[in-house]
């Protein structure tokens, strides 16, 4: 039987400008707000990136603690920071992110082309960081922007074995300007050449939100939504909030008959202990 549907909100990302989408969340006050919103319109995970005074991108370590503190406060979510940040972060500072200590996080399997900037994943970093989530316990989710990081996933997974919680679920992240593009065909050989066992979700930036929603759902993934991939809700009609497109994706979901995963069973789901 097909499960539910996991969806996992991406609320703030590090690429828009909060000048220009005012209602992006980048104070940990929005955030949080967002996260209860989000989980009550039927978000599981939350997919954490988080900014400064100056609503810019950091990876600031004392802030990520306090932001995994504040949403573990205010709701089950299941808390996944991003080790992705923006494309100027260093490798250092990106694997010191585990030190904040989340349920979860990113790990994506391969540097790609990001619009004008390189986000640089080379092997030996992924290897690093794999075996820090080991040790650390944080489970990770396996974020694919082209079909060849799939290959990377594998090698991986051959070298190093199963991540902490035993289960592999991956994101395909589809439409960034230089990896794989959001259509239905890239999905199915994206899909077609995962692990066996693996799990998926998966999200199209821009003006492929609905076409990857839509194939996601009919193909038996699961879903991530939220303003880091789209600040349009529909052509000429800007985002209000990150709820209303979890509220979206939670409908169309249970129109297709897998209603949205409570986060209790999103942990069991992706092998993420409960907390005490
Ligand atoms: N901001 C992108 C350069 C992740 O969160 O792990 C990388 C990103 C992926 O968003
Ligand atoms: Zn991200």
């Amino acid at each position: 039987m097909t499960p539910h549907t996991l969806i996992t909100v991406a609320p703030t990302g590090a690429e828009s400008d909060k000048a220009a989408v005012p209602a992006l969340p980048v104070t940990l006050g929005e955030l949080v707000d967002t996260a209860i919103q989000c989980r009550a319109a039927g978000a599981a995970v939350i997919h954490v990136h988080i900014r400064d005074d100056q609503a810019q991108p950091t990876l600031d370590l004392g802030r990520l603690k306090e932001t995994v503190r504040a949403l573990r406060e205010s709701t089950d979510l299941i808390v996944q920071l991003s080790t992705g940040g923006a494309v100027t972060d260093s490798f250092a500072d990106r694997l010191a992110v585990l030190d904040a200590a989340p349920d979860a996080c990113s790990l994506t399997c391969g540097t790609v082309n990001f619009g004008d900037g390189v986000f640089a994943n080379p092997y030996p970093f992924m290897r690093e960081l794999y075996t820090r989530t080991k040790d650390r316990g944080v489970v990770p989710e396996f974020e694919l922007f082209d079909l060849g990081q799939v290959a990377s996933l594998h090698r991986l997974l051959d070298e190093l074995g199963p991540p902490h919680g035993g289960h592999v679920h991956c994101d395909l992240v589809m439409g960034v300007p230089g990896g794989m593009p959001g259509t239905v065909a890239a999905l199915a050989a994206a899909v077609a050449a995962l692990p066996a066992g693996a799990t998926w979700s998966a999200t199209g930036i821009g003006r492929t939100t609905l076409p990857v929603l839509l194939g996601a759902l009919a193909a038996g993934g699961h879903l991530r939504v939220g303003m880091e991939d789209t600040t349009s809700f529909a052509r000429g009609r800007p985002v209000t909030g990150n709820a209303e497109l979890v509220e979206r994706a939670a409908a169309v979901a249970g129109l297709a008959q897998r209603p949205p995963m409570a986060p209790s069973e999103a942990r069991e789901f992706l092998g993420v202990s409960s907390r005490n």
